[in-house]
Order: C-alpha cells, then structure tokens, then sequence
C-alpha cells in the first residue's frame, strides 16, 4: 500500500468509527465532565489500531528528535517543565499519521461536540502539536495555562499514579501573564486529579484551566499534546512567550543555569 493510501486509510477509518461506534449518550457524559472541571476523559473516541499507529510514530519521532530541556517562566509563576520534547516542526517534517489525525473534520465535529463550541484547528503551528516525554525522576510539566481554549491530549505511556504522571486542574481561572498569582487560584478553588492510562485521550479547556503534571517518581510518561482553537481565540491578541520560550529554547537554557529540581 502507498504511504497516501495507508494515512487516508487512517482517517478514514477514524471517520467511521467515530460515526459508528461513538454514541451520543458517551459524548454528553464528557460535556458534563467537560464544563464541570475543564477536562474530560475521552478513551472512547479513537478505534485502537489508529491509536496504535499515533503511538508508533510518537515513539520514533521521540527517539529520533527528542530534544531534551528544563525551563521555568515568569508568565507562569516560576513553575517548572523538565521533559523531553518534539516540536510542531520536526513533526510536520517527519511524521504523516499526526498531521492528518489532527485535522480530521470529523474529528473536530466530535470534539466540539465535548466543548459545546466550534473546535477548530490553531492558528499558530507551533501550537498544533508537541510531543512530550518525561523520563527522569522529578520530571514534570509543571503548572500553567496554555495560549489557546484546547488541549486533546493522547497518552501513550505513563506510570501508575503511586510514581505521579497523573494530572491536576484548577477549572476557571484567568491567565494573568503579569502577575499569575498561582497560591491564590489553588486557594480559591480545589485541585482535581486525574489518574491516565496507556491509551487514554482527553480534551481540556486550556486556557482557563491551570493544570500541571504531577512529577514523576519513576516509570515514563509519553504524550502528544493536539492543541486547538476557540472561535474567540481567532479575535483575541495572543503573545506566545512560554511557548516560544519552550520550544525554541529556554531563557534556563540559555542563561547556562539548570533549572532547580522543586516542585
Ligand atoms: O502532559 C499532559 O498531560 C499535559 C500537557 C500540557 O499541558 C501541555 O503540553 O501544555
Ligand atoms: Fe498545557
């Protein structure tokens, strides 16, 4: 088979089952979760051979073009991300299953469905998708809001909650890049957990949901990270400074200092 055929295949596939076999009754349980906590586990949504082929090609962009780093932010209150990462760039030049899972209509019109709003793809590239592996103990992608309204996160591998991986959110909170005030919002509001397995999707509301990755003990934690846009995200003046600091290099990095290993 042609490597076109192969990835049309895919999606085709991921179109039918997501006609067939994914029923409303699934998609209005995870809109509740979805606007009750700002995150919604959604395993259902992908038929396991087109998980299978994401997670090959997840794996040998990882081992190929993985780029180690560790970096903190101001935007984000000082908070930590010490991972493994593969860039939209070297993605879009090496991988072909991602690209065309990721702009799937049909996989879009489900995912608005969750978000109860048009799900639409991002306008900035380096945002579409990011591979992050965490693999040392005290790696974590620690707290943060993203630039755009959605996360659909695949999860590849990762560890037993009782050595961390597992997420936490703080749904409805407001990003204030000047002053981010994290004590505060954990203060106001509970943090939810969230345990992961191999397998796993959700969606999350990422720009008003402050979520992190719990630090790893031990054992590794391997995603793709799909992020989307918001119709309002389209009108909304958007600086990019954690994401162009966190893939083209860290002001840590740069600075020659290595990042402190705090949670
Ligand atoms: O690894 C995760 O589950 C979340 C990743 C994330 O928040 C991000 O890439 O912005
Ligand atoms: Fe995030």
């Amino acid at each position: 088979m042609r490597p076109d055929d192969r990835i049309g295949g895919l999606v085709q596939s991921l179109s039918e089952h997501l006609v067939k076999n994914v029923e409303d009754h699934l998609l209005e349980g995870a809109r509740r979760d979805f606007l009750q906590l700002g995150f919604a586990k959604l395993p259902f949504l992908v038929p396991d051979h087109v998980k299978s082929s994401v997670a090959d090609e997840i794996e040998s962009l990882v081992a190929e073009h993985g780029v180690r780093r560790g970096m903190r932010f101001k935007e984000t209150g000082g908070t930590p991300r010490l991972m493994r990462n593969v860039r939209h760039k070297e993605i879009s030049e090496h991988g072909s299953v991602i690209p065309a899972v990721y702009a799937s209509a049909d996989l879009l019109d489900a995912l608005g469905k969750v978000a109860g709003e048009p799900v639409l793809t991002c306008p900035y590239e380096p945002e579409r998708y990011v591979i992050t592996e965490l693999e040392q103990s005290g790696d974590t992608h620690g707290w943060h809001w993203d630039d755009y309204s959605f996360a659909l996160v695949w999860v590849v591998a990762c560890p037993p909650a009782e050595h961390g991986g597992f997420v936490q959110c703080v749904p409805r909170t407001y990003w204030n890049k000047q002053d981010p005030q994290l004590h505060r919002q954990f203060i106001a509001q509970p943090i939810h957990s969230f345990e992961l397995r191999p397998g796993d999707l959700y969606l999350m509301r990422t720009d008003t949901t402050l979520h992190r990755v719990y630090p790893l003990s031990s054992g590794r934690r391997l995603i793709i990270n799909m992020g989307y846009a918001s119709q309002g995200d389209l009108h909304k003046q958007i600086s990019h400074e954690t994401m162009d600091g966190l893939w083209n290099g860290s002001r840590d990095e740069q600075a020659g200092q290595p990042p402190r290993q705090t949670v």
